[in-house]
């Protein structure tokens, strides 16, 4: 044996762009939900955004009415499928922001459902994460966290809250759901931040 490995793993790892290490291919997509699915209709839903003691609300329609941007993203998740290509279409976390000043470096995204997920500012704004509504052109699936979801792709997909449900701004970072878990704080793919 050299080190020429004739397996397919080897030959997946060098030639395929865009695949984080340990990770592989599906054509799947995967449900991955720690309980029940949550149906929320969209004129029961509502976005929270609890900002330093002021706090914003957005219904279906207030949240409709923001700038919307089409995305093309690659979803890697921690126990190792990565889906390539994914379109989705929804509100970038930017947008959500206008107007705010904050000394926050952190922010907590709340589900409906109990979920939680913490991010760095840094992670979510800057044309980074979106609150998404479509997925490849239609609505997304409940299973998939329709009606809405956080998308933050160039993180391990637990960051990606479903049936996401507003966030709050924090000084310092505290774990949510899976972070308190085990998995890592902050989860990026490119750099295996799985676990600890
Ligand atoms: N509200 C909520 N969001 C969640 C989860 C969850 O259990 N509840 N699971 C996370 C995990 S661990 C993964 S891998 C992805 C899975 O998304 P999918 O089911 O659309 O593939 O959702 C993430 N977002
Ligand atoms: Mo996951």
């Amino acid at each position: 044996m050299g080190i020429v490995s004739s397996g397919f793993m080897g030959r997946r790892k060098r030639d395929v762009p865009g695949l984080p290490p340990g990770q592989y291919l599906t054509e799947d997509f995967p449900v991955l939900s720690a309980g029940p699915t949550p149906r929320i209709e969209r004129d029961q839903w509502v976005f929270s955004f609890a900002a330093d003691g002021s706090s914003r609300h957005w219904d279906w329609n207030g949240f409709m009415s923001l700038p919307q941007e089409d995305i093309l993203a690659d979803l890697h998740c921690v126990t190792s499928w990565s889906k390539l290509g994914t379109r989705w279409r929804g509100v970038p976390v930017d947008a959500l922001f206008e107007g705010v000043e904050t000394d926050a470096e952190y922010a907590l995204f709340h589900s409906y459902g109990g979920y939680t997920t913490n991010l760095p500012l840094d992670d979510v704004l800057g044309g980074k994460a979106w609150i998404v509504h479509e997925y490849d052109g239609g609505e997304i699936p409940p299973e998939h966290g329709g009606p809405a979801r956080l998308l933050v792709p160039h993180l391990y997909l637990w960051k990606s809250a479903k049936w996401v449900s507003g966030l709050e701004l924090m000084a310092e970072d505290e774990p949510g759901f899976w972070e308190s878990r085990g998995y890592h704080l902050h989860g990026d793919p490119w750099r295996e931040e799985r676990y600890g």
